[in-house]
């Protein structure tokens, strides 16, 4: 303590119902981070949580853990926590001091006993709260199935998070290669951007532009499932992503003809996609 300042300081419990897999995934949370070497689990009692002998010869959490993570100057505190029902005093206690909770629940069980009694506290302390669904490797899990139960049985605010990966590369590279606003401003394709860039609200568009896809990926790939044209919106999201990471590169690849093409592809892919659409939504009514 004493090096980091409050505001780099953020702790998060994580919760569930006994078995779901809270340990494993503060295993893995350490093991990615680099923290520790290998991947510990529940059956060779090896993990970082559940350190005393109880813990690893019952193979289940009896105590609160709190594990230590740090990154880019930034210090996170998790709290593992028992999900077992005599232990649920711990679990109350830690989301009390906890800036946030995650909700873990298993895509084989779904919302079970402790789960809920989870949701409750949570509630009761207002705390910023997300779900992790684990186990989806296993045979019988389903994420659908699981996410349907979490927004019939506890809250239908909780929706689904994707994460619209290619608009952020194409970004990403777009700010890194070209180096400076002016060099941006000079050689831009997209007049979205350069008018967002010239404008002032690059984080606006930004934003926006992410939500516009997590939008329209959120309606093909859930609400459009059972339709006919789901394997088009499928292969529409594909090409719009395949344009944008390409359209990144074009700043590494510095080419007019480079550009020219993958803007000619962007162009295709949007008229394609508003066609499409347009028609079916036509052959509807
Ligand atoms: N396949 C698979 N097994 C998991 C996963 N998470 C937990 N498990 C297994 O589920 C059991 C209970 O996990 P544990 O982390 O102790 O759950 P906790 O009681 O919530 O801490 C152990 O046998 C784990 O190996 C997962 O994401 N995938
Ligand atoms: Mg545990």
């Amino acid at each position: 303590m004493g090096k980091h300042k409050p505001e780099d300081i953020r702790s998060i419990a994580i919760t569930a119902h006994g078995g779901a897999g809270k340990t494993s995934l503060t295993e893995a949370m350490l093991f990615n981070n680099g923290d520790t070497t290998r991947l510990g689990s529940i059956e060779g009692g090896n993990t970082v949580s559940d350190f005393t002998s109880e813990e690893q010869k019952r193979q289940i959490s009896i105590n609160n853990s709190l594990v230590t993570m740090e990154r880019n100057d930034k210090v996170l505190y998790v709290l593992d926590t028992p999900g077992y029902a005599d232990f649920i005093g711990d679990m109350r206690s830690s989301m009390r001091v906890a800036d946030s909770t995650a909700i873990v629940v298993s895509g084989l069980h779904g919302v079970e006993v402790q789960t809920g009694k989870a949701w409750e506290f949570a509630e009761e302390f207002k705390s910023p709260l997300m779900f992790y669904v684990s186990k989806l490797g296993r045979e019988n899990s389903d994420f659908d199935r699981t996410v349907g139960q979490i927004q019939e049985e506890l809250s239908d605010k909780a929706i689904p998070l994707f994460l619209c990966f290619s608009v952020i590369i194409d970004y990403s590279l777009t700010f890194y290669f070209a180096g400076s606003i002016e060099n941006i401003l000079a050689h831009e394709f997209s007049p979205t951007l350069v008018f967002a860039v010239k404008h002032n609200m690059v984080l606006p568009y930004l934003s926006l532009t992410v939500l516009f896809y997590y939008v329209m990926g959120y309606i093909i790939l859930k609400l459009l499932k059972d339709e006919d044209i789901y394997p088009i919106g499928v292969l529409i999201i594909l090409l719009m992503s395949v344009t944008h990471v390409l359209g990144g590169l074009s700043w590494l690849v510095l080419k007019e003809t480079y550009s020219n093409m993958i803007f000619m592809l962007s162009m295709t892919s949007v008229i394609v996609a508003l066609s499409v659409f347009g028609y079916e939504v036509l052959k509807k009514n």
